[in-house]
Parts: C-alpha cells; sequence; structure tokens
C-alpha cells in the first residue's frame, strides 16, 4: 500500500515534471490512502461487493431537487467570488448532471449506450460569505484523522458552519492548499458512509458533510473559473466533488494501477464504466486503453465526470453512476433535497400484511427496507381513516384490530418517510 506520503510525492513529481496542470484534482482518495495506513488492509476490502444499488427498493421518475448553501470563506478580496460565479456553477451543475451540456456531442459513440441523465438537479439555496484570518485551508490529515481543510467547515477555527447538513448540499469555497500547503488541490468531498464501493468505510459525517472548492475552480461556461487559464478548469471540479459526495469513486478504482481483479481489487464498484488502470492525469487521450476486458473491450473513459482527464473532455456520468448517486439520495443522503410530492411506490416486497384475509389481527410489518419513520393507515372504501399507527426503524411492525369491522374491502395505506406510499387492499371476513 502506498503511504499518503509517497502519493504525494509523485504528485509533486508530476507537477514539476510538466505544466501547471497537472494538479491535484481532489483529495478523496488521498483520505481514503490515510485510512488504510491507519487500518491497513481496508482498501483491499472493497473487493467482490455487491453495489448497493441492487439492495435499493425504492425508484423514482421525478427529478430531485437539492438545495446547496455556498460558503464563500475569504481572506483576499480575489476569494470573495461574486454571486455570478456561484449562478454560474449552478447552472454547470445542472447542465453537467441532467446531461444538457453543449459539449455532450463530443463523447465517442460507443460510450452512447452506456450514459444517461442524473434525475438530480441543484438550487441556490443560500450564500454566506465570511471573512477569515485563515490564509490557506491546507489538506493536513493529522495523527487522530482530524483535516485541517475541515476547518473552513467551522467558525470556531476560521470557516463558517454547515447549515442543516441533513437536508441541504453544503459547499465552501475558500483558498484551498494541499498537505504541503501549496496550490494544487481544486476540492475534497467525503462520501457516505458505509458505501459498498468504498469497502463500508466510515467518513467524517455531520457537520463536516459537503463539498469544499478552491476558489480559482469555482464557476462555469457563464463565469469562468479564476484558475481558468492557469489550470485549465471551467467549473466542473464541482461536478466532480459532488459525484463523491453521492457515493461515486473514481473511475480508475483509486487501486494504484490496476486492472479489476487484479490486487484483489474492483475498480470504482460500477458496472458500466470501463476496467481502468489509473487516473488519466489530466489527459483526453482517447487511445489510451489501460484494462483488455476481452470482448466488447472499451477504451478508457476520458470522458467521465470521475476521471483525472482533463475538464475539456468530461462531459459524461454512466447509467450505472446515476444509479448509484440517485440510490444514495434514496437512502444515505434521503433528507438532501426538496421534499417532493408524495409518489406512489412498490413496496411488495418489503411490506407484509397479513393474514388477509383476516377476522381479528392484521399485522403489518415493514422490512429490509432504510427508513426512519412510516405511518400505517387503514382506511375504508369511502376514504375514511379507521386506526392510524406510527413506526420506527426501531419498531417496524403493528398489529391492526379489525375484529368490529363489518367484513369488506379496506385499504392499509403506508407512509414511509414522507414520501413513499404504499397501499394494499385488506379484505376483512369473519
Ligand atoms: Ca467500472
Ligand atoms: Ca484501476
Ligand atoms: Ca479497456
Ligand atoms: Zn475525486
Amino acid at each position: 500500500m502506498n503511504s499518503k506520503l509517497s502519493l504525494f510525492a509523485l504528485m509533486l513529481f508530476l507537477s514539476i515534471g510538466a505544466s501547471a496542470q497537472k494538479i491535484g484534482q481532489c483529495a478523496s482518495h488521498e483520505y481514503l490512502k490515510y485510512l488504510d495506513a491507519k487500518n491497513p488492509g481496508i482498501e483491499a476490502y472493497v473487493k467482490n461487493l455487491p453495489n448497493q444499488v441492487k439492495n435499493d427498493k425504492k425508484t423514482r421518475a421525478q427529478v430531485i431537487t437539492v438545495p446547496v448553501v455556498f460558503h464563500i470563506v475569504y481572506n483576499s478580496a480575489a476569494e470573495n467570488l461574486t454571486d455570478d460565479y456561484i449562478t454560474a456553477q449552478i447552472d454547470l451543475l445542472n447542465k453537467s448532471y441532467l446531461r444538457q451540456n453543449a459539449d455532450t456531442y463530443s463523447l465517442r459513440a460507443e460510450f452512447f449506450p452506456y450514459v444517461g441523465p442524473a434525475k438530480v438537479q441543484f438550487m441556490l439555496a443560500q450564500i454566506i460569505r465570511k471573512s477569515t484570518t485563515v490564509t490557506k485551508f491546507n489538506y493536513i490529515v493529522d495523527f487522530w484523522g482530524n483535516n485541517e481543510a475541515d476547518f473552513v467547515k467551522q467558525t470556531a477555527l476560521g470557516g463558517s458552519d454547515a447549515i442543516s447538513p441533513s437536508t441541504k448540499l453544503n459547499v465552501w469555497i475558500c483558498d484551498l492548499g494541499d498537505n504541503t500547503g501549496s496550490d494544487g488541490l481544486l476540492g475534497f468531498a467525503y462520501p457516505p458512509s458505509g458505501l459498498p464501493n468504498w469497502g463500508g468505510m466510515q467518513f467524517p459525517t455531520g457537520n463536516l458533510e459537503g463539498v469544499v472548492l478552491d476558489y480559482l475552480a469555482v464557476g462555469g461556461t457563464a463565469k469562468l473559473p479564476k484558475g481558468n487559464l492557469q489550470y485549465g478548469v471551467k467549473g466542473k471540479t464541482a461536478v466532480h466533488e459532488i459525484g463523491h459526495y453521492l457515493g461515486l469513486r473514481h473511475i480508475w478504482g483509486d487501486d494504484d494501477g490496476a486492472c479489476q481483479g487484479q490486487q484483489g481489487f474492483e475498480d470504482d464498484g460500477i458496472s458500466d464504466t470501463p476496467h481502468q488502470a489509473d487516473a488519466s492525469n489530466f489527459n483526453c487521450n482517447k487511445n489510451t486503453n489501460s484494462c483488455n476486458q476481452g470482448a466488447g473491450d472499451l477504451k478508457d473513459m476520458v470522458e467521465n465526470y470521475m476521471d483525472y482527464s482533463s475538464e475539456t473532455c468530461q462531459n459524461s456520468f454512466t447509467k450505472g453512476q446515476v444509479a448509484l448517486m440517485e440510490s444514495v439520495l434514496n437512502n444515505q443522503r434521503l433528507l438532501v433535497r426538496i421534499p417532493t410530492k408524495i409518489e406512489d411506490y412498490d413496496l411488495t416486497a418489503n411490506v407484509s400484511i397479513y393474514p388477509n384475509p383476516s377476522d381479528q389481527m392484521v399485522h403489518v410489518s415493514i422490512m429490509n427496507l432504510e427508513f426512519t419513520t412510516a405511518e400505517v393507515m387503514l382506511i375504508n372504501n369511502v376514504g375514511q381513516v379507521l386506526h392510524k399507527r406510527n413506526l420506527s426503524k426501531n419498531t417496524a411492525s403493528t398489529d391492526i384490530n379489525v375484529q368490529d369491522l363489518p367484513n369488506g374491502i379496506y385499504f392499509m395505506k403506508l407512509v414511509i418517510d414522507n414520501e413513499y406510499v404504499y397501499n394494499q387492499k385488506v379484505m376483512v371476513q369473519k
């Protein structure tokens, strides 16, 4: 296992050996390396884990809206980005996630069957400006696992406290430094804890959830980021980092140059992204084919937002990546979105109602489904609620007495987390 130090030594070597564009796009991998150094073998645990999407019971047709709070934590006037950088960034995020970017046409045709829009859009909720005496927030993880770059998320440490991180995506914009205090880190984000494609690892949660971006990397086509010329960034760092926030890993699997199966690694855990040995290092070479998967093999997908390719060629998420992000929004980050209208879901496999028909008691239980609260209602055929019970993840079942009800057809209605509705007919027969 590479130590974090040697990885950075490598990055440093690359940046000296070539242009200033060879900078670290984000640091999620470095944090993984840090955890691995702390708990040897944790990275290898990634292998052979099922994708959580297979276990996601809830699917939806609607576009989900995620409210975003931007914290502009500035030490210099240049870092205090004007609002038009933020609106340009939101616009670029929406175009990228909804697959409405003009540059999607440059995706190679062989990838067309694999890509698609995410049903996710972003809405500016709030901009918070905070002057700080901290000249640079450096990505330095101490012995106890505290990341100094996370200070930007804490008012007491010179940053700006998160606003409702369980219901809003917080994005901090600051002068971000790497572990040597140099420029060269464009952003970082922690994925949700416990995802199979991250080996079930735990990451900082609560007030540390969200995305941090270097102020030079923020913007979009309407307002190019301040570091555009120097770094070749066009605002897609946020697309990449929010991908991590929604559970995605780097397309090459952070596995030190291995193809899937080598060293026991599983690459990114997404089946429709081609196996890839290592990061594309700000390259857009469409001839690279670092792993041969035999029949139907594809070249490395430099167009993918989760590669470290140049932003000039990044334009796509695959359907598998979209499915994972949507699954995370239906599970680990269920509350991080504007409440949508209540929808019907087929939860037949997750809701047990028996006996049916019944003459006395009807037992209702929810199984194998992550939820916080649920309301169970027994409704008659004119819509009157006859019985109402509340369930929670600790008490996921209840009994409803029907022995005093006249024979006939009733409906058991479950509203799970104020959002997922399931109806089943129940017959009372005595
Ligand atoms: Ca893959
Ligand atoms: Ca790999
Ligand atoms: Ca290949
Ligand atoms: Zn990354």
